[in-house]
């Protein structure tokens, strides 16, 4: 009898003690973290220019034959917009004021990443009328740009066949972008 007590007791002491074991592996071990994320940020440089500054220029369909004209008829504006409300601009808006057919520009600007992070920017949104024809110098489908760096771009429109008189005609360009690895 006393022998059994005894035998219980040790039982009772190590359930007590693997009790105790479980206990102490289950604590919870508090660790605390902080993330700083990035800022995935673009915009247009804000430094443009264009072939018509004063007089013309013209070329044929196909973007044939782009030569100088004697006479400044038409002009270009170019209007950055901030399509996103972020407080810089992202989209170009062209404006072609008194253009006929044939009225060629190419427009050279540049994009810079104002972000922390790389940026893969694509090749540009282009919403145009039919009367405008809009041609893109770069034909790589993205640029991997770093922080604080900028990229050249160019690109060409002609006023083509179709256009009517005593019209305006505008065109936009939008530049998609995202993380450098992540798909566009
Ligand atoms: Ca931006
Ligand atoms: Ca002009
Ligand atoms: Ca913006």
């Amino acid at each position: 009898m006393k022998k059994a007590r005894s035998v219980a007791l040790a039982l009772i002491a190590a359930l007590v003690l693997t009790g105790a074991g479980y206990a102490a592996w289950s604590e919870n071990i508090p660790v605390h973290g902080t993330v700083n994320t990035g800022e995935l940020d673009w915009c247009l440089n804000g430094v443009m220019s264009s072939y018509d500054v004063t007089t013309d220029y013209a070329c044929d369909p196909g973007f044939t034959n782009i030569r100088p004209l004697n006479k400044n008829v038409g002009h270009t504006i170019l209007t950055p917009e901030d399509s996103d409300g972020d407080g810089d601009h992202e989209k170009l808006v062209v404006t072609v004021v008194n253009a006929y057919p044939s009225y060629y520009n190419t427009v050279y600007f540049s994009l810079v990443n104002n972000g922390t992070i790389p940026l893969k920017i694509g090749m540009p949104l282009i919403q145009n009328p039919s009367e405008v024809d809009v041609r893109c110098d770069n034909d790589q489908p993205f640029t991997i740009l770093e922080p604080g760096r900028h990229t050249s771009r160019a690109f060409e429109f002609r006023i083509n066949d179709s256009a009517l008189e005593n019209t305006t005609y505008t065109f936009s360009l939008y530049f998609p972008a995202v993380q450098w690895n992540a798909s566009l």
